[in-house]
């Protein structure tokens, strides 16, 4: 078989949480082009109609799908649902996630629950949800997003670093537990991304100054600049296609070098 037949999507059912925008939209839109058919989830009416003009608008067939991704008796009924309408998910994408920027002496328990219930117990939910189907077919793809903060701290993001540290370990547990049913569980780990969950710290100043966080993030970068939802795209598809069968339990940093860089040094 010619190596780029291995990244073909063809035929494949994927399912991406949080695909309306941002990062998720990105991911759906790699692994529409790759031949998947598309499912994706988001939490309300309004989100849902600007996703699906999106999708049009790139000639992408998606279904959405109306799920708070914490919610498991939701998510049983769409992956059901899912099932019928267009077929068992082969393809699962944990992308859905929020943070909260609050310094962890001021941080309340439910704040902290909140951030781990959605960037690392729904994850839970969803591949609990999605396995049996998988086991049952011989094959499957589960691809968590992790972070940064999968394996570094910074201050004031407590809560969302211990959920995708958590994250990045679950992430090798189904690869340990399911490995042997063909499944690979991989993580995608995007370094500092232009999205609306950083737009605060990109936000230019009053004086018209970028703001300190950006400027940190660009002599933290070897590339020096973010990265767009796009560069995730080639990496997803790697993980979410037969190039990868042999890839378990790996975290794909696309992070333009941060984790190998101590930082531009001060001129
Ligand atoms: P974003 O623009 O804030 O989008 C987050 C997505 O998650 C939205 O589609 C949102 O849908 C969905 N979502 C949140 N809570 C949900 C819930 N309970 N149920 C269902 N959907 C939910 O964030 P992003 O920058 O694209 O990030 C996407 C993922 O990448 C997150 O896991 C984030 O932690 C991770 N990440 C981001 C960066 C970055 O620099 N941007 C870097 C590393 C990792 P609704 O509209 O329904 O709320
Ligand atoms: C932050 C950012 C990061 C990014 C990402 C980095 O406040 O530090 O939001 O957490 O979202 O996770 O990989």
């Amino acid at each position: 078989m010619n190596v780029m037949d291995s990244f073909s999507l063809k035929g494949k059912v994927a399912l991406v949480t949080g695909g309306a925008y941002g990062i998720g939209f990105a991911m759906a839109e790699a692994l529409a082009q790759a031949g998947a058919k598309i499912a994706f989830n988001c939490r309300s009416e309004e989100n849902m109609k600007k996703a699906m003009e999106a999708y049009k608008s790139k000639d992408i067939e998606a279904r959405g799908y109306i799920c708070d991704v914490t919610d498991e008796t939701a998510v049983k009924t769409m992956i059901s649902s899912i099932e019928k309408e267009i077929g068992v998910v082969d393809i699962l994408v944990n992308n859905a996630g929020i943070i909260k920027r609050i310094p962890m002496c001021e941080m309340s328990v439910e704040d902290f629950k909140q951030v781990i219930d959605i960037d690392l117990t729904a994850p839970f939910i969803m591949a609990k949800a999605v396995l049996p189907g998988m086991i049952k077919k011989g094959h499957g793809k589960i691809i968590n997003v992790c972070s940064m903060m999968s394996e570094l701290g910074r201050e004031t993001v407590s809560a969302y670093a211990a959920a995708k540290g958590g994250l990045k370990m679950l992430t090798k547990n189904i690869c340990a537990e399911y490995g042997e049913y063909n499944i690979q569980c991989n993580g995608i780990g995007p370094g500092y991304i232009a999205t609306p969950q950083t737009a605060p710290l990109r936000e230019l100043q009053e004086d018209g100054e970028r703001h300190p966080f950006d400027k940190f993030i660009i002599s933290k970068t070897p590339a020096g600049k973010w990265g767009a939802s796009e560069d995730l795209a080639g990496p997803t598809v790697f993980l979410a296609s037969d190039a990868s069968n042999f890839v378990n339990g790996h975290i794909l940093y696309v992070d333009g070098g941060i984790l190998a860089y101590i930082g531009k040094q001060p001129s």
